[in-house]
């Protein structure tokens, strides 16, 4: 009487068949035959609950009946037991892990075009052949606009400025850091101190505080600098007196 009742409980007396193990209608891959000897039920271990018991173990006999059988699935088809995402019932997604155990991992998902990223900047390499991925992986980019994808710090759009050269490009671009083609200056310009008089200063152009003291140097090579106004005072340098300024420093230009 109590193994009809179950059975009833198990197969709803009509209704879908469901799971012993956790009631779950999409756990079942086979359907146990009921008149089949109580032995004749293989009972797979199911750490994580899903439902789906372990497809590494051998499973064991048992009788239909779900009593004293928690932590055990009747179908097996769990590629990981020890997660309960993990399973046949899950779809598929893009984690570089086999989701639903079908044995291939991120199969059937949209893919995109992704272009290789050498110096991890988020560039990819100007024309290069993109490969397809399903999304974002370490060492690939969405996008080619990387002149120099060995030097992270070029790229398309870069807005610093830096005063050493990419290595291995020509004197043309050797600053192109912003992969527009050409070396653009950072500081051009000039705040040079001259006298017009004993005493007196040229006055600097309007609105220039500071610049270069006598030219503007070429990208990476190093010029002086005057950071403050023109006064006349003793040049540090030789002990002369003369319009100068203070704090005068060499400074390289950066470029881009
Ligand atoms: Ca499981
Ligand atoms: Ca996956
Ligand atoms: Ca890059
Ligand atoms: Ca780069």
């Amino acid at each position: 009487m109590r193994r009809a009742t179950v059975l009833c409980l198990i197969y709803s007396c009509g209704a879908p068949m469901v799971d012993p193990a956790n009631g779950d209608p999409g756990g079942l891959t086979e359907t146990p035959d009921t008149d089949a000897p109580c032995s004749s039920v293989i009972w797979f271990p199911d750490e994580d609950g899903d439902g789906f018991g372990d497809s590494g173990s051998p499973g064991e006999p048992g009788c239909l009946d779900p009593e004293g059988r928690e932590g055990f699935a009747w179908n097996a088809g769990d590629c990981q037991d020890q997660d309960a995402e993990i399973n046949p019932t899950v779809a598929e997604v893009c984690d570089g892990m086999d989701n639903n155990c079908n044995g291939l991992a991120d199969d059937g998902l949209d893919l995109f075009p992704f272009y290789p990223d050498t110096d991890l900047d988020g560039f990819g390499a100007f024309g290069s052949v993109p490969s397809f991925f399903c999304g974002p992986r370490e060492g690939w980019a969405t996008n080619d606009n990387d002149c120099a994808d060995h030097d992270a710090r070029a790229f398309g759009g870069q807005t610093e400025f830096f005063d050493t050269p990419i290595a291995g490009f020509h004197d043309a671009i050797a600053f192109d850091f912003d992969c527009n083609g050409i070396n653009e200056l950072e500081r051009t310009v000039l705040k040079v101190c001259e006298s017009i008089a004993i005493n007196e200063c040229l006055p600097p152009p309007q609105g220039v505080v500071e610049g270069w003291a006598h030219w503007v140097p070429e990208c990476g090579k190093e010029g002086w600098w005057n950071p403050s106004e023109c006064r006349w005072m003793v040049n540090p340098d030789n002990g002369q007196e003369m319009c100068w300024s203070e704090n005068r420093h060499l400074v390289a230009q950066s470029c881009r």
